[in-house]
């Protein structure tokens, strides 16, 4: 990266060699963003002249539709055999034991910690599902919102954009059981949950790296009473805020569903609200070729959480039928046990080869490479998932580019879509050299700009716990 400083009330202009456009490779690229981080002007075959230079080939940034902060800092300690049946279920005891002590502050050190290293990773923006809203006792703060606002000023601190997303949570299980005492922080009713998003949405209305939308847990937190009128609500509130669930991600969900109302989950889910193209279904893992096509026919998005789908034996997408009916779909770091573009697109791709014993799944029509394929069709679901204009290097979009090191030696003399191939498929290696989230320089040569400092705060609120 060149040592020039622009004034930040001026546009900027950003020059690559070569960068990812819609229309397909560019070389030499201007690219213009407005103070407040949209790009403005985008222009192939140009010269450098002023502008700063990207030293290396140019991808939007990658968009991690499913977070849940705090988990980053159990990652690692829940690799233990703790009795004959370790499953989902027994590592969910954990992470409630885990979250009993954390405080709005502790949260805020996590989530910055984990954006950072996202940020490193290629990730420009994420997705919040974000539940963990009372204090230790389960009565709310003065601020039902508290928690939130700290989640959301970790993004501000390291630049990372976000859709933050408040999680209603009602129930422990199908037809509104009454919530186990490991769920009393997570607990609101519809009208409480709206509320503190309304208020979110004022306070953060004119903030470019953020949009709200309405986490709804899942079927078994969410009684039918409650799903209908929140998801109505965020409507009339916003008509394109995105509505994110889980469903369908462990097969007890699945036959729980069927003992209590006949139905598998996602035709359930499908009969009882209208899904569209704003909602996003997380994980969706066990589906019946039925639900499969129906899911896409809807237009949302299937979130995919490879690696931790991994980590909790959840079991695998439907990819290929899914595919086949065009269904979308963008990925997630769920429990982040990894933060890596890279790692997560991968594993996207062998799980399917393991399963099905062939090679080159996840395909888009009229293009040969799979690097290609499942990194712009991950850019394109995540963007529509999160509600973001963000995900191309076009106007109008979020100035959100990740520069890859042209020397690291698996990316040495690849061009066009060898890069993605390579970047993917091509070893451990970390090439994301710069980054660029809302116009600034977030990442220079491999590190946060404030990476001490957050890691510093980290460490203290790691050790304190
Ligand atoms: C969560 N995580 O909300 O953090 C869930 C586990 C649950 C994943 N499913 C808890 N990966 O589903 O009840
Ligand atoms: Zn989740």
């Amino acid at each position: 990266m060149d040592e020039k400083t622009s004034c930040a009330e001026q546009p900027i202009h950003y020059f690559a060699e070569t960068a990812f456009l819609p229309t397909g490779w560019a070389n030499n690229v201007l690219i213009t963003v407005d103070s407040a981080g949209w790009i403005t002007q985008v222009q192939s075959n140009q010269k450098a002249d002023h502008a700063i230079g990207l030293n290396g080939p140019v991808l939007p940034g990658m968009l991690n539709l499913h977070s849940h902060a705090f988990q980053r800092a159990m990652a690692g300690l829940t690799e233990r055999v703790t009795g004959e049946g370790d499953s989902f279920w027994t590592w969910r005891e954990k992470m409630y034991h885990f979250l009993e002590k954390l405080t709005p502050e502790d949260q805020q050190a996590i989530a910055a910690q984990l954006y950072v290293e996202m940020l490193k990773a290629g990730f420009t923006t994420v997705g919040e599902f974000h539940y963990l809203h009372h204090q230790q006792d389960g009565t709310p703060y003065h601020d039902r919102a508290l928690t939130s606002r700290h989640i959301i000023q970790a993004a501000m601190e390291t630049g990372i954009a976000i859709t933050h997303m408040p999680v209603l949570y009602a129930a422990s299980g199908l037809g509104g059981q009454v919530p186990t005492d490991g769920q009393k922080r997570f607990i609101n009713n519809d009208t409480q949950l709206m509320e503190m998003i309304t208020s979110l949405m004022d306070a953060y209305r004119d903030n470019p790296q953020v949009t709200m939308g309405l986490a709804l847990h899942s079927l078994r937190a969410v009684p039918l009473s409650m799903l209908q009128p929140a998801a109505e609500s965020m409507r009339r509130m916003n008509k394109t805020a995105p509505i994110h669930i889980h469903i369908a991600e462990q097969l007890k969900e699945v036959n729980d569903c069927i003992a209590w109302c006949g139905e598998r989950p996602v035709d359930w889910l499908l009969k009882q609200v209208e899904v569209d193209a704003n909602w996003c279904l997380v994980h969706a893992t066990h589906m019946t070729e039925r639900e499969t096509r129906a899911l896409a026919k809807t237009g949302a998005v299937a979130g995919l959480c490879p690696t931790t789908e991994a980590n909790l034996g959840d079991g695998f997408f439907n990819l290929p039928t899914y595919l086949a009916e065009n269904g979308h779909f963008g990925i997630g770091s769920d429990s982040h046990v990894s933060v890596s573009v890279i790692e997560e697109l991968r594993l996207l791709e062998y799980g399917q080869r393991l399963l099905h014993q062939k090679r080159a799944i996840t395909r888009m029509p009229h293009t040969a490479s799979i690097g290609a394929s499942l990194y712009r069709m991950a850019l394109a679901g995540g963007a529509q998932a999160l509600g973001r204009a963000a995900g191309a290097i076009e106007v109008g979009k979020r100035a959100d580019f990740i520069v890859l090191d042209p020397t690291v030696p698996t990316l040495l003399d690849k061009k066009e879509d060898f890069i993605f191939d390579a970047m993917l498929f091509a070893g451990n290696v970390n090439p994301i050299r710069h980054v660029i989230a809302g116009g600034k320089q977030v990442v220079k040569d491999f590190r946060h700009v404030r990476e001490e400092e957050v890691a510093e705060i980290f460490k203290n609120t790691y050790r304190g716990l």
